[in-house]
């Protein structure tokens, strides 16, 4: 009998709270803030789910996410994403918010800091979950953009904020754009993370790790087909923060059999599994450890080992990181 895999202790590293905006959630938080929605009903928003790439889902997430404007939406989103989690025995989590994807809408900085880090507290209380934030930039606005939302940030102080990242639309927007953005988080002493290899080639992977010393890789798929890079991340301790759910549902691996990351780990590299944005891609992080476990034959032990890793290249403290372990 297998080990229940959502009764694991272990941390989420890879996850968007917009993505985590379930369409019920989206209806009631855009009804209360007068917006409204493309869509008649959250039936109709889930059945625009239909995603062929990366690009054709970051449009219904924008979308969906237009519904937050308030301090009180984005506690009360990240809250009930932190109660799935927990009972998904995620005992540490960081999470990655599109800070420009708001201010651009006129929603305050320190409101969506602000909500956001109410629900990390309310989680900490309730379940003695500890968390932190990443904010992302978005690699396709201008990186001026981003530097300013930098600055705004660090401003802001919050103790909760402890990285930077960037995401979306990937191909055509190189890591190396954002190289001075990065040098000036890494002087605040802000960690540094990215996507990359997810649906642009593992030669974004290298560009992340030499323009912007990154210390984790989001996705990082691609990695497989550089045998070199694959070395230097197992050499360098790099983890990859990877999301097969997400892979399948936007064609980054159609056919989860060819999903690398067991090969990844059989080469040294630190993978971890993540869920993404679990409300678009249909499963939680215990259902991602589980479909791992299905189509590549995960044993207890492997499952407890990606469970582990998780925790050990989480940017917890060394004292949490010793009572997780
Ligand atoms: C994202 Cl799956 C993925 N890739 C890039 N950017 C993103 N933002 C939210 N989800
Ligand atoms: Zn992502």
């Amino acid at each position: 009998m297998a080990r229940s895999l959502a009764a694991l202790p272990k941390a989420e590293l890879h996850i968007h709270v917009e993505g985590t905006l379930e369409p019920d959630l989206a209806f009631e938080i855009a009804q209360r803030n007068g917006i409204s929605l493309p869509y008649d009903s959250p039936d109709a928003l889930r059945a625009a789910y239909d995603f062929v790439d990366l690009q054709s889902f970051l449009d219904v997430y924008f979308i969906a996410g237009g519904a937050l404007l308030t301090l009180a939406d984005f506690s009360d989103l990240a809250l009930a994403y932190l109660e799935r989690a927990h009972q998904d025995a995620v005992a540490h989590v960081e999470l990655f918010f599109d800070p420009q994807a708001h201010v651009s809408r006129g929603v305050p900085l320190s409101d969506i800091v602000g909500g956001l880090s109410e629900a990390l507290a309310e989680a900490h209380t309730r379940w003695g979950m500890s968390g932190s934030l990443i904010a992302c930039f978005l690699r396709d606005r201008p990186a001026a953009e981003a530097m300013a939302v930098l600055d705004d940030l660090i401003a802001l102080n919050s103790p909760d904020l402890v990285g930077v990242g960037l995401d979306s639309t990937e191909v055509g927007y190189p890591p190396a754009l954002f190289r001075d953005v990065f040098a000036r988080a890494a002087d605040a002493g802000l960690h540094r993370v990215s996507h990359a290899g997810e649906e642009a080639p593992h030669t974004y992977i290298t560009e992340a790790l030499e323009a912007l010393g990154v210390e984790r890789v989001d996705h990082g798929v691609r990695a497989i087909d550089s045998p070199e890079l694959v070395q230097r991340l197992a050499r360098e301790g790099i983890a990859l923060t990877m999301c097969p759910l997400s892979n399948k549902r936007l064609q980054v691996t159609p056919d989860l059999k060819d999903h690398p990351l067991l090969v990844l780990v059989e080469q040294g590299v630190k993978v971890t599994i993540n869920s993404d944005d679990p409300s678009y891609f249909g499963g939680y992080i215990a259902d991602n450890y589980e479909v791992v476990r299905e189509v590549l034959g995960l044993t207890d032990e492997q499952a407890a080992d990606f469970a582990r890793t998780s925790i050990e290249v989480s940017f917890a403290s060394p004292s949490r990181k010793a009572e997780l372990h």
